[in-house]
């Protein structure tokens, strides 16, 4: 069977950026013209006041303290409060795959190899722009992929389950590499009037090439992969392809994100912890001596939490890595930032783990050893 490495890794990183205390002036403006606009049906109880947000509940709730987004004057826009993205036409590439794209051409080229090598591309990611024709073909065909390409969502543990395939498809000889790419503009389904929810998520992009380990020159060795799924309605969005046959028509809340945040804390933490180190078990790695970890970007408690129960100590920041911080949760893209961004130091030999996990619920594990 042929093994498979993560060959490179590219980034696309949108250029305008929120902070906490942007988001939030924006949203109190919103509150504040809401309840004046509805003062007396809040008088006479018919309608309950909203309530304002705060930039310090924010970060000390999820160490969230900036977003990139890829519009942000409609979501700052107490009128708006959604990112205007105007649809282009179907001979123009759509917004998704062009920064799909760009965070490929950085992988590509990192890895130094024609795209002629490439024979399959897979867009994993929370939400596609639209259902069909595929993301991944349309992403293909901007860079010239010949094979095949097709998308998959697994929310946020897309970026894992995408890596797993991508080293199936080369232990059965599907494919010599592998594209997998996530775009997410996570904006797009985010409801920025719900306050509770209205910081959480942010707008990026990620690549990986995925190769056989024979063909490889560097990269990390895929020492292990492992997927888990149980069925949770704590995160949800109901949006889809029935939504216009729907008696109440498209508008309704649930068709953007929602969750249940405590329970997804409550019942996540141990779900994963458990995962990585039984799966850790039977790979015959001690979790204790892992130098790094890459896991899903969605609150720094939940990975402060989850380092520890893996590492046994609290671990450095060198060892948990937090990019959250300033790009808070892109869904799929997160744990693949933060392999991309930290791991220049590793020596041959050193060992690591990219980990994600989000809703459905669903979580995803690769253990990676650099070469
Ligand atoms: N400002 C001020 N106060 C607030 C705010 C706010 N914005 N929001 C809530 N509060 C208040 C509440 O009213 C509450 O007050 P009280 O105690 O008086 O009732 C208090 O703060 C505490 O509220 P919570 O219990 O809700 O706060 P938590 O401490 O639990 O923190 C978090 C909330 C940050 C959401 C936290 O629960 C969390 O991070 N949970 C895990 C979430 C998670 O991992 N989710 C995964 C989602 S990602 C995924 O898989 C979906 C992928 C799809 C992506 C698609 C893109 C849209």
């Amino acid at each position: 069977m042929q093994q498979a490495v993560i060959a490179a890794t590219g980034l696309y990183t949108p250029e305008q950026s929120i902070s906490n205390v942007e988001l939030v002036e924006a949203f109190n403006s919103y509150v504040e013209r809401f309840n004046a606009d509805n003062a007396d049906a809040i008088a006479a109880g018919t309608v309950e006041a909203l309530t304002p947000s705060s930039a310090e509940f924010i970060e000390k709730a999820s160490g969230i303290k900036a977003r990139f987004v890829m519009n942000k004057s409609g979501i700052l826009d107490p009128a708006i409060m959604r990112p205007v993205i105007a649809e282009r036409p179907n001979e123009e590439i759509s917004i998704l795959a062009e920064m799909a794209v760009a965070a490929a051409r950085e992988a590509i080229a990192k890895w130094g190899k024609p795209v002629s090598e490439i024979g399959a591309v897979l867009c994993a990611a929370s939400n596609m722009q639209r259902a069909y024709p595929a993301m991944a073909i349309e992403v293909q065909q901007a860079l010239g992929i010949e094979g095949f390409a097709f998308d998959m969502n697994v929310a946020c543990s897309s970026a894992t389950f995408g890596i797993k395939t991508a080293a199936d498809f080369i232990a059965s000889g599907s494919a010599k590499a592998v594209l997998m790419v996530n775009p997410e503009i996570c904006s797009g389904h985010l409801n920025f009037k719900d306050r509770d929810s209205h910081f959480i998520f942010g707008d990026v992009a990620t690549a990986v090439v995925v190769e056989a380990a024979d063909r490889a020159d560097g990269g990390w060795d895929i020492l292990g992969t492992r997927l888990k799924t149980q069925f949770s309605n704590n995160i949800r969005n109901n949006f889809g392809f029935l939504n216009n046959a729907a008696p109440e028509g498209i508008g309704a809340t649930d068709k953007l994100f929602v969750q249940e945040g405590r329970k997804v804390f409550r019942e996540v933490v141990p779900m994963v912890s458990e995962m990585i180190v039984s799966h850790a078990a039977d790979l015959g790695i001690d979790p204790t001596g892992l130098k790094r970890l890459w896991l899903h970007q969605a609150n720094i408690n939940m990975n402060a939490m989850i380092g520890r129960k893996v590492l046994g100590r609290d671990p450095t920041p060198e060892e948990n890595v937090i990019i959250l911080d300033t790009y808070a949760n892109t869904s799929s893209a997160g744990s693949i930032i933060a392999f991309h961004r930290a791991n220049s130091d590793f020596a041959a030999g050193d060992t690591g783990l990219i980990c994600s996990f989000g809703a459905g619920y669903s979580a995803g594990t690769v253990f990676v050893r650099k070469r």
